[in-house]
């Protein structure tokens, strides 16, 4: 198949899971074609099939906004035109589906018909999707969508609640290459950070409000004072510098590392023991899904899907949002020497249920029912 991939390039999960499943369609002997503003992070890698064309976004003094939409819908058209696509399959439906859309509509015109796979993963339904400004046309994109899936049963269920759709939603959960998020030797790195065995804490995440970031602070506040421990923040985003306060005013600053956005993540799981998710909402959770693949339990949220994928008491727990003691507790009790190691390899069990090699067939026999329907 010549399948065109649209997503955000950035280290966003959606556009983290876009580009895992472009590399991987096209290690399957796919043609992939990703479609994107810049080149995504996570292609890192060569491969005959993999092709990579970047949106072109003209400014003119007139614009106080360049209208993005636009200019990807013709590269759009362009690439479809010209690869021949088979289909086109965007991930985050703003303002991705809407664009597709439209250039579906302008291929029609040449005669040329590209079935538009549009994958629902969060904030574009939960938190962007809903609010006035965007509600009707993601309704109308997600709708004209020959295919649609979600992330979680969670998100299907808040979408079909909060929009509405009529179109069929097929919910495909996230996936993990368990191939290269593995457990590392990487004692040295552990040893350099918990110099007197300290259990290590981490959280990774884009640092925006949704993930609550100040109760990670406040939950290993907590258990610090009880165990020896110290706390890895990797990633960042609009709150950083709120939570570097928050950590000099409570006087953890010592036991705490922000080691900024990363790209071998694996190292830095390698290492942990405890990996931390409050967020306020989750449509699945992939960065707890990149931890328990490296033999990390999970304390959560119950926020979303976070629970189709944490199984409380198995593979972590799971706490109402914003509960820090209840966290604290059980934070504890999966540190304590007599638990840990039946978390972690629940943690791992768990994992191998998304591994890539299970995933990729239901998006390869989801895009063979949507091109037979054409
Ligand atoms: O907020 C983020 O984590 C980024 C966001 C995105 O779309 O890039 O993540 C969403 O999609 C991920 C991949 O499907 C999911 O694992 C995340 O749970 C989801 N984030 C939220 O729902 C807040």
């Amino acid at each position: 198949m010549n399948i065109g991939i649209v997503c955000y390039p950035t280290f966003g999960g959606s556009g983290v899971v876009a580009t895992e499943l472009g590399k991987a369609l096209a290690k399957n002997g796919h043609n992939v074609h990703f479609i994107t503003y810049s080149q995504p992070t996570r292609l890192d890698f060569f491969n005959e099939n993999l092709f990579y064309h970047e949106v072109d976004i003209r400014t003119y003094p007139l614009f106080q906004y360049p209208p993005y939409e636009l200019a990807l819908a013709s590269k759009m058209v362009d690439v479809a035109q010209h690869e021949k696509l088979d289909l086109l399959h965007v991930h985050y439906a703003i303002p991705h589906a809407s664009a597709a859309y439209m250039a579906k509509q302008i291929l029609k015109e040449k005669n040329i018909n590209i079935p538009v796979v549009t994958t629902l993963h969060g904030t574009d339904i939960t938190l962007v999707g809903k609010d006035p400004s965007y509600e009707p046309v993601v309704t109308f994109s997600i709708n004209k969508s020959d295919g649609v899936t979600a992330v979680s049963e969670d998100l299907k269920k808040d979408t079909l609640e909060h929009f509405d759709i009529y179109q069929h939603i097929e919910v495909i959960p996230n996936f993990i290459d368990l191939n290269r998020f593995k457990r590392q030797k990487k004692e040295h790195f552990k040893t350099a950070i918990c110099p007197n065995g300290e259990k290590l804490l981490v959280h990774t995440s884009n640092f925006r409000k949704v993930k609550r970031v100040e109760d990670v602070i406040h939950v290993f506040n907590n258990v610090r004072k009880i165990i020896p421990a110290k706390l890895l923040l990797v990633g960042d985003g609009p709150e950083r510098i709120k939570m570097e306060k928050l950590c000099r005013e409570l006087g953890t600053c010592e036991d705490i590392r922000f080691l900024g956005k990363m790209e071998a993540v694996e190292e830095v799981l390698s290492v942990s023991d405890l990996f931390l998710m409050p967020s306020e909402k989750e449509s699945f959770g992939l960065a707890a899904l990149e931890a328990m693949s490296c033999e990390v339990p999970v304390l959560s949220s119950n926020a979303g899907g976070i629970p189709e994928l944490n199984i409380n008491g198995v593979t972590g727990f799971t706490c109402n949002v914003g509960d820090v003691k209840d966290m604290t507790e059980k934070a504890l009790y999966i540190l304590a020497d007599e638990n840990l190691n039946k978390f972690k390899s629940a943690a791992l069990e768990r994992a191998k249920k998304f591994d890539i090699t299970n995933i990729l067939p239901l998006y390869e026999n989801f895009y063979d029912k949507i091109l037979n329907k054409e």
